[in-house]
Protein backbone atom coordinates (compact mmCIF):
# COMPACT_ATOMS: atom_id res chain seq x y z
CA UNK A 1 0.00 0.00 0.00
CA UNK A 2 1.07 3.68 -0.83
CA UNK A 3 0.52 6.76 1.75
CA UNK A 4 0.74 10.00 0.53
CA UNK A 5 2.26 12.94 2.83
CA UNK A 6 3.51 16.25 3.16
CA UNK A 7 5.86 14.35 5.87
CA UNK A 8 6.12 17.01 8.52
CA UNK A 9 2.28 17.62 8.74
CA UNK A 10 0.66 16.74 11.87
CA UNK A 11 -2.49 15.12 10.05
CA UNK A 12 0.13 13.25 8.51
CA UNK A 13 1.78 12.03 11.69
CA UNK A 14 -1.49 11.01 12.96
CA UNK A 15 -2.22 8.26 10.19
CA UNK A 16 1.27 7.53 9.90
CA UNK A 17 1.52 7.03 13.80
CA UNK A 18 -1.96 4.89 14.17
CA UNK A 19 -0.38 2.51 11.19
CA UNK A 20 3.02 1.90 12.66
CA UNK A 21 1.42 0.94 16.06
CA UNK A 22 -0.26 -1.77 14.44
CA UNK A 23 2.96 -2.42 12.86
CA UNK A 24 1.63 -1.54 8.93
CA UNK A 25 4.22 -1.25 6.38
CA UNK A 26 3.52 1.05 3.10
CA UNK A 27 5.48 2.69 1.12
CA UNK A 28 5.31 6.38 1.76
CA UNK A 29 5.38 9.24 -0.49
CA UNK A 30 6.49 12.02 0.18
CA UNK A 31 5.82 15.69 -0.88
CA UNK A 32 6.60 19.24 -0.53
CA UNK A 33 3.05 21.80 0.22
CA UNK A 34 1.69 22.18 -3.62
CA UNK A 35 4.06 19.84 -4.97
CA UNK A 36 1.36 17.35 -3.54
CA UNK A 37 -1.60 18.42 -5.80
CA UNK A 38 -0.48 16.35 -8.94
CA UNK A 39 -0.02 13.29 -7.35
CA UNK A 40 -2.85 13.42 -5.24
CA UNK A 41 -5.12 14.63 -7.83
CA UNK A 42 -3.61 11.85 -9.59
CA UNK A 43 -4.64 9.23 -6.96
CA UNK A 44 -7.79 10.36 -5.15
CA UNK A 45 -11.35 9.74 -7.63
CA UNK A 46 -13.20 13.25 -7.92
CA UNK A 47 -15.94 12.34 -5.87
CA UNK A 48 -13.38 11.45 -3.06
CA UNK A 49 -11.88 15.22 -3.17
CA UNK A 50 -13.82 16.60 -0.65
CA UNK A 51 -12.36 19.59 1.56
CA UNK A 52 -13.20 20.00 5.04
CA UNK A 53 -12.36 22.52 8.32
CA UNK A 54 -9.04 21.90 7.79
CA UNK A 55 -7.42 20.85 4.41
CA UNK A 56 -8.55 21.21 0.62
CA UNK A 57 -10.14 18.38 -1.60
CA UNK A 58 -6.39 17.75 -1.98
CA UNK A 59 -4.79 17.50 0.84
CA UNK A 60 -2.99 14.38 2.81
CA UNK A 61 -2.59 11.77 3.80
CA UNK A 62 -4.07 9.53 1.06
CA UNK A 63 -3.97 5.59 1.90
CA UNK A 64 -3.87 3.82 -1.31
CA UNK A 65 -4.16 0.24 -0.63
CA UNK A 66 -3.24 -2.76 -2.26
CA UNK A 67 -6.68 -3.80 -3.70
CA UNK A 68 -7.01 0.32 -5.06
CA UNK A 69 -9.30 1.69 -2.17
CA UNK A 70 -8.22 5.06 -1.56
CA UNK A 71 -9.01 6.15 1.84
CA UNK A 72 -8.77 9.99 2.34
CA UNK A 73 -8.60 12.09 5.62
CA UNK A 74 -6.20 11.07 8.62
CA UNK A 75 -9.48 10.12 10.62
CA UNK A 76 -10.48 7.63 8.12
CA UNK A 77 -6.80 5.90 8.41
CA UNK A 78 -6.38 5.95 11.67
CA UNK A 79 -9.95 3.91 11.80
CA UNK A 80 -8.96 1.71 9.20
CA UNK A 81 -6.02 1.02 10.96
CA UNK A 82 -7.43 -0.18 13.87
CA UNK A 83 -10.34 -1.69 12.47
CA UNK A 84 -8.62 -3.78 10.19
CA UNK A 85 -5.33 -4.56 12.03
CA UNK A 86 -6.00 -3.64 16.07
CA UNK A 87 -6.63 -6.17 18.45
CA UNK A 88 -7.99 -6.10 22.03
CA UNK A 89 -4.30 -4.80 23.36
CA UNK A 90 -3.13 -2.40 21.02
CA UNK A 91 -6.71 -1.29 19.99
CA UNK A 92 -6.80 2.58 20.02
CA UNK A 93 -10.64 2.41 20.00
CA UNK A 94 -11.43 -0.08 23.33
CA UNK A 95 -15.38 -0.59 22.63
CA UNK A 96 -16.42 1.23 25.83
CA UNK A 97 -14.65 4.11 25.63
CA UNK A 98 -15.03 4.21 21.49
CA UNK A 99 -18.27 7.04 21.44
CA UNK A 100 -16.09 8.96 23.87
CA UNK A 101 -12.65 8.89 21.94
CA UNK A 102 -14.63 9.52 18.64
CA UNK A 103 -16.32 12.92 20.03
CA UNK A 104 -12.68 14.10 22.18
CA UNK A 105 -10.89 13.78 19.01
CA UNK A 106 -13.35 15.99 16.71
CA UNK A 107 -12.55 19.99 18.20
CA UNK A 108 -8.48 18.50 18.22
CA UNK A 109 -8.54 17.44 14.04
CA UNK A 110 -10.71 20.45 13.36
CA UNK A 111 -10.11 23.51 15.35
CA UNK A 112 -6.45 22.77 17.57
CA UNK A 113 -5.10 20.59 15.10
CA UNK A 114 -5.72 23.88 12.24
CA UNK A 115 -4.70 26.39 14.73
CA UNK A 116 -1.18 24.50 15.87
CA UNK A 117 -0.66 24.94 12.12
CA UNK A 118 -0.61 27.71 12.16
CA UNK A 119 1.27 28.56 14.44
CA UNK A 120 4.15 26.15 13.48
CA UNK A 121 3.94 27.93 9.75
CA UNK A 122 4.07 31.29 11.20
CA UNK A 123 7.21 31.00 13.30
CA UNK A 124 8.67 28.58 10.05
CA UNK A 125 8.72 30.87 7.59
CA UNK A 126 10.25 33.72 9.30
CA UNK A 127 13.72 31.03 9.67
CA UNK A 128 14.83 30.54 6.62
CA UNK A 129 17.65 27.77 7.76
CA UNK A 130 14.68 25.77 9.51
CA UNK A 131 12.68 25.89 6.25
CA UNK A 132 15.33 24.80 4.30
CA UNK A 133 16.27 22.28 6.42
CA UNK A 134 12.68 20.98 6.91
CA UNK A 135 12.98 20.88 3.12
CA UNK A 136 16.02 19.10 2.78
CA UNK A 137 15.59 16.37 5.28
CA UNK A 138 12.29 15.36 4.05
CA UNK A 139 12.14 15.19 0.42
CA UNK A 140 14.07 13.78 -2.36
CA UNK A 141 16.32 15.70 -4.77
CA UNK A 142 13.86 17.23 -7.28
CA UNK A 143 11.33 18.61 -4.77
CA UNK A 144 14.06 20.20 -2.92
CA UNK A 145 15.42 21.58 -6.25
CA UNK A 146 12.07 22.94 -6.93
CA UNK A 147 11.84 24.25 -3.35
CA UNK A 148 15.30 26.02 -3.82
CA UNK A 149 13.94 27.53 -7.10
CA UNK A 150 10.39 28.36 -6.16
CA UNK A 151 10.94 29.51 -2.11
CA UNK A 152 9.82 32.95 -2.14
CA UNK A 153 6.58 31.82 -4.18
CA UNK A 154 5.92 28.84 -2.04
CA UNK A 155 6.22 30.78 0.79
CA UNK A 156 4.35 33.71 -0.25
CA UNK A 157 1.74 31.24 -1.53
CA UNK A 158 1.58 29.80 2.06
CA UNK A 159 1.17 32.83 3.90
CA UNK A 160 -1.37 33.21 1.62
CA UNK A 161 -3.16 29.96 2.20
CA UNK A 162 -3.02 29.92 5.96
CA UNK A 163 -3.80 33.78 6.51
CA UNK A 164 -0.93 34.26 8.51
CA UNK A 165 -1.01 37.92 9.75
CA UNK A 166 -0.20 39.53 13.04
CA UNK A 167 -4.05 39.93 14.60
CA UNK A 168 -4.23 36.41 13.08
CA UNK A 169 -1.47 35.02 15.19
CA UNK A 170 -2.67 36.94 18.23
CA UNK A 171 -6.33 35.10 18.29
CA UNK A 172 -4.75 32.01 17.42
CA UNK A 173 -2.68 31.78 19.86
CA UNK A 174 -4.90 32.87 22.81
CA UNK A 175 -7.58 29.98 21.59
CA UNK A 176 -4.05 27.55 21.40
CA UNK A 177 -3.51 28.73 25.47
CA UNK A 178 -7.56 28.77 26.19
CA UNK A 179 -7.08 24.76 24.60
CA UNK A 180 -4.04 23.66 26.89
CA UNK A 181 -5.43 24.84 29.89
CA UNK A 182 -8.96 22.95 29.38
CA UNK A 183 -7.56 20.11 28.30
CA UNK A 184 -4.97 20.06 31.14
CA UNK A 185 -7.36 20.78 33.08
CA UNK A 186 -9.55 17.59 31.77
CA UNK A 187 -6.36 15.06 32.19
CA UNK A 188 -5.43 16.69 35.66
CA UNK A 189 -3.04 14.11 36.87
CA UNK A 190 -4.02 11.29 34.94
CA UNK A 191 -1.30 9.50 32.72
CA UNK A 192 -4.10 9.05 29.66
CA UNK A 193 -6.99 10.73 28.90
CA UNK A 194 -9.25 7.31 28.73
CA UNK A 195 -8.74 4.48 30.78
CA UNK A 196 -5.46 3.29 32.31
CA UNK A 197 -4.05 2.67 28.53
CA UNK A 198 -3.51 4.48 25.28
CA UNK A 199 -5.74 5.36 22.87
CA UNK A 200 -6.59 7.38 19.81
CA UNK A 201 -7.59 10.29 22.33
CA UNK A 202 -4.25 10.32 23.55
CA UNK A 203 -2.21 9.98 20.07
CA UNK A 204 -4.55 12.26 18.22
CA UNK A 205 -4.61 15.08 21.05
CA UNK A 206 -0.47 14.46 20.83
CA UNK A 207 -0.34 14.79 17.16
CA UNK A 208 -2.82 18.24 17.05
CA UNK A 209 -0.96 20.02 19.65
CA UNK A 210 2.60 19.00 17.94
CA UNK A 211 3.42 21.93 15.97
CA UNK A 212 3.54 23.62 18.94
CA UNK A 213 5.60 21.44 21.11
CA UNK A 214 8.51 20.63 18.37
CA UNK A 215 10.89 19.26 18.12
CA UNK A 216 9.33 15.78 19.86
CA UNK A 217 11.28 12.20 20.05
CA UNK A 218 10.44 9.91 17.42
CA UNK A 219 8.24 11.90 15.29
CA UNK A 220 8.18 10.60 11.46
CA UNK A 221 9.51 13.61 9.95
CA UNK A 222 13.05 15.10 10.44
CA UNK A 223 12.44 18.76 12.22
CA UNK A 224 14.30 20.96 12.76
CA UNK A 225 14.93 23.22 15.70
CA UNK A 226 13.08 26.97 14.63
CA UNK A 227 14.82 29.66 16.29
CA UNK A 228 13.15 32.80 17.87
CA UNK A 229 10.14 33.38 19.67
CA UNK A 230 8.82 29.83 18.75
CA UNK A 231 11.11 28.36 21.76
CA UNK A 232 9.64 30.36 24.25
CA UNK A 233 6.34 29.63 23.59
CA UNK A 234 7.10 26.11 22.95
CA UNK A 235 8.84 26.00 26.05
CA UNK A 236 5.59 27.25 28.00
CA UNK A 237 2.89 25.04 26.23
CA UNK A 238 5.33 21.96 26.88
CA UNK A 239 5.35 23.05 31.11
CA UNK A 240 1.67 22.45 30.78
CA UNK A 241 -0.32 19.02 31.82
CA UNK A 242 -1.29 18.32 28.44
CA UNK A 243 2.39 19.19 26.76
CA UNK A 244 4.00 16.79 29.24
CA UNK A 245 1.54 14.05 28.06
CA UNK A 246 2.07 14.90 24.26
CA UNK A 247 6.32 14.48 25.45
CA UNK A 248 5.27 11.31 27.05
CA UNK A 249 3.05 9.91 24.45
CA UNK A 250 5.40 10.19 22.04
CA UNK A 251 8.52 8.63 24.36
CA UNK A 252 6.40 5.52 25.65
CA UNK A 253 4.39 5.24 22.21
CA UNK A 254 5.04 6.22 18.78
CA UNK A 255 7.61 3.25 18.53
CA UNK A 256 10.14 2.47 15.52
CA UNK A 257 8.92 2.63 12.05
CA UNK A 258 8.51 -0.87 11.10
CA UNK A 259 10.69 -2.73 8.69
CA UNK A 260 9.58 -2.78 5.30
CA UNK A 261 8.13 0.98 5.69
CA UNK A 262 9.63 2.84 2.66
CA UNK A 263 10.24 6.43 1.55
CA UNK A 264 10.22 7.60 -2.00
N1 LIG B 1 -8.91 16.61 7.43
C1 LIG B 1 -7.78 16.18 6.70
C2 LIG B 1 -6.92 17.38 6.47
C3 LIG B 1 -5.49 17.21 6.53
C4 LIG B 1 -4.74 18.46 6.12
O1 LIG B 1 -5.17 19.59 6.34
N2 LIG B 1 -3.59 18.20 5.49
C5 LIG B 1 -2.73 19.26 5.07
C6 LIG B 1 -1.33 19.05 5.58
S1 LIG B 1 -1.16 19.85 7.13
C7 LIG B 1 -2.64 19.26 3.56
O2 LIG B 1 -2.40 18.25 2.94
N3 LIG B 1 -2.84 20.44 3.01
C8 LIG B 1 -2.80 20.64 1.61
C9 LIG B 1 -4.17 20.79 1.04
O3 LIG B 1 -5.14 20.93 1.78
O4 LIG B 1 -4.25 20.79 -0.20
C10 LIG B 1 -7.10 15.05 7.44
O5 LIG B 1 -7.22 14.95 8.65
O6 LIG B 1 -6.48 14.24 6.77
Amino acid sequence: MELLTIPFSHYNERARWAMQHHGLAAHERRYLPMLHFRPVRDAVPEAQRVADKTGSGLSTPVLVLDDGTVLTDSTRIVRWADETHGDETRTLYPAALREQIVAFEQPLHDDIGRDTRFLAYWFLLDDGPAFAELVRHNVGLWQRAAFTLGSPLAKAGMRKRFGLTQPRYEKVRARIEAAVAELSATLGDREYFFGDRFTAADLTAATMLSPALLPLPGYGARIPEIRGPYGELRDQLAATAVGRHARRMFERHRGDTPAGWTLG
